[in-house]
């Protein structure tokens, strides 16, 4: 596809500039993970903020906000981690919103990226994030294996997106802590959470169950409660407003 031919080059060009040695040089490299797993294991909101300035299907979302600032309001929320895009070509996103939503808060991150090199993971650890997320529509079950089991090796916790049965299939492994349910379908963009209704008994137990995208009010979450979900990854109905945490507050019970 488009972004996995994008990344690729990008990828490319950043192993050049910086080699994997100088990024384990990082002290973030060193620094011990947070679990968002298990924080969700232990929530009864399961929220995971997301920090997302445009979209392909939204275009801008929101321009003005500052990532700490963004960070410290989610903390105080009290959501269980926090999501940071960092692919700039489509979300406007960058490595910096990941280092500075790390020197602002200690939730755990999720670096939300389209991971096809295992120098990206490496990059992950050493910008401070404490999850990867893989996506199973642009990886074999062989790159699964082998990205997770990397990432595990780095004590980064590992959330592994489907959109299907297929994918689902592939995906299920030891070396994956939570499976997201991804209610928007990335050809057409459209959003319906009865993608996470139909996929959530095909999930082991596991796995902490994710549900991803879409997600705009608490009685959405209620209707997945019931299904097994346990974390709720939300985006858009928190940046869009000037506040996202204390959007996010609403979420939190
Ligand atoms: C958040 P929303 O609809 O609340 O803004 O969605 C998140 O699920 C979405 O940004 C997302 C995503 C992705 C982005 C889910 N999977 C993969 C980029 C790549």
């Amino acid at each position: 596809s488009k972004i996995v031919i994008d990344k690729k080059a990008e990828v490319a060009l950043r192993k050049q500039l910086i080699p994997v040695t100088q990024l384990e040089q990082s002290v973030l490299f060193n620094r011990v993970a947070n679990s968002l797993a298990d924080k969700l294991r232990k929530s009864s909101s399961g929220i995971i903020a997301e920090h997302k300035r445009r979209s392909p299907s939204k275009a801008t979302i929101n321009n003005n906000l500052n990532v700490q600032d963004v960070a410290k309001g989610y903390e105080s929320a009290g959501v269980c981690g926090m999501s940071v895009l960092t692919d700039s070509k489509y979300f406007g996103g960058s490595l910096d919103d990941l280092i500075l939503a790390r020197a602002a808060c200690d939730l755990p991150l999720l670096r939300k990226e389209f991971f096809i090199d295992e120098y990206q993971i490496i990059e992950a650890k050493s910008y401070g994030a404490d999850v990867i997320l893989l996506i199973a529509a642009i990886l074999s079950r062989e790159e699964i294996k082998r990205f997770s089991e990397l990432a595990k090796s780095l004590q980064l916790d590992v959330l592994l997106e489907v959109h299907n049965e297929e994918e689902l299939k592939k995906s299920k492994m030891p070396s994956i802590d939570m499976l997201g349910v991804n209610n928007r379908n990335l050809k057409t963009f459209e959003v319906s959470l009865e993608t996470s209704k139909r996929l959530s008994s095909l999930i082991p137990d596991d796995f902490v169950k994710v549900s991803e995208s879409g997600i705009s009010s608490v009685n959405a979450i209620k209707t997945l409660q019931p299904f097994g979900y346990k974390g709720f990854l939300i985006g858009e109905n928190f940046m869009k407003t000037d506040n996202p945490g204390e959007s996010a507050k609403e979420f939190i019970n």
